[in-house]
């Protein structure tokens, strides 16, 4: 509706977070509900439809200048405005987390957490989002763009399970933002065409992540999404017709792997 798209900043104090519900937004909106449950930091949110543009309006680029969610505000720093996930929870966890709950204080265990950070902005995010893009959204299927990238997403997805082998997070043995930044792609990994069955660390992880109230309530801003593992698998369920077009996009992603020789290698 008209009315409900955002124009401008709503808040005067605290967070505002301007973001959308998908990995990359997730992870703002994951740790600030985490925030919120652990200190009580009451913070403030904005939709920002991503099919609509909002975020390359001219309000929204002086706060965030690449033009994409998530973004946030704080507004008890005189409106200081911080882009890009990664440097979002760190930001947050630097204010926001005294006590360390989700960050942490061994500067190994820091560069830790900066590494798998970084792994996820520059290899999982763009690799599956990529994924998505070429099985999903292009306007033709592009068997090489497909098996690149599908193939690329699985071989990321293998680094991460043989670190969680032994492991129930990715750093020091607690949950941190370094699960943060990645839960969020892992937690639509089926959309993205990857078999979460033959990477089981990785799935039990994301299950141990999702059981956290805050992360399910982190997921549902601004509203319950399509794209989480469990609810593609109940609308496979549900709804013949949707599971019988995903039947044809896995036999496609699978031809366009077989057309090009791909064969499954991690690291
Ligand atoms: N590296 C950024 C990526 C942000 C990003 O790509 N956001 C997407 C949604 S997941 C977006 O805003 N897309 C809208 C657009 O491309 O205009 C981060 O981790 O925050």
């Amino acid at each position: 509706m008209a009315d409900d798209r955002p124009t401008g900043l709503k808040a005067s104090k605290g967070i505002e977070l301007l973001t959308w519900g998908t990995p990359n937004g997730w992870k703002a909106s994951i740790l600030l509900e985490e925030l919120k449950e652990a200190y009580g930091t009451e913070y403030t949110w904005q939709g920002i439809n991503i099919s609509q543009n909002i975020q390359k309006e001219p309000w929204f680029t002086k706060l965030g200048p690449n033009g994409r969610i998530p973004v946030i505000v704080d507004h008890d720093q005189g409106g200081f405005a911080v882009q890009e996930g990664l440097a979002i929870l760190a930001y947050l966890t630097r204010h926001y987390d005294p006590d360390h709950k989700f960050s942490f204080v061994d500067p190994l265990d820091i560069s830790r957490s900066e590494q798998w950070m970084s792994w996820q902005h520059g290899g999982l995010g763009p690799m599956q989002g990529q994924a998505n893009h070429f099985n999903r959204f292009a306007k033709e299927r592009i068997a090489y763009g497909m098996q690149r990238y599908t193939g690329e997403t699985e071989r990321l997805v293998g680094v991460l399970d043989n670190h969680l082998k032994d492991k129930e997070y990715l750093v020091g043995n607690k949950f941190s933002i370094a699960d943060i930044a990645n839960f969020g792609w892992c937690n639509m990994l089926r959309v993205s065409g990857i078999d979460l069955e033959s990477f089981p660390n990785v799935k039990a992880w994301t299950e141990r992540i999702l059981a956290r109230p805050a992360v399910q309530r982190g997921i549902e801003i601004p509203s319950k999404s399509p794209f989480g593992n469990d609810t593609y698998q109940q609308k496979l369920k549900d709804d013949k017709e949707f599971a019988q077009k995903e039947e044809e996009l896995a036999k496609q992603i699978k031809d366009a792997k077989e057309q090009y020789g791909y064969k499954y290698a991690s690291p």
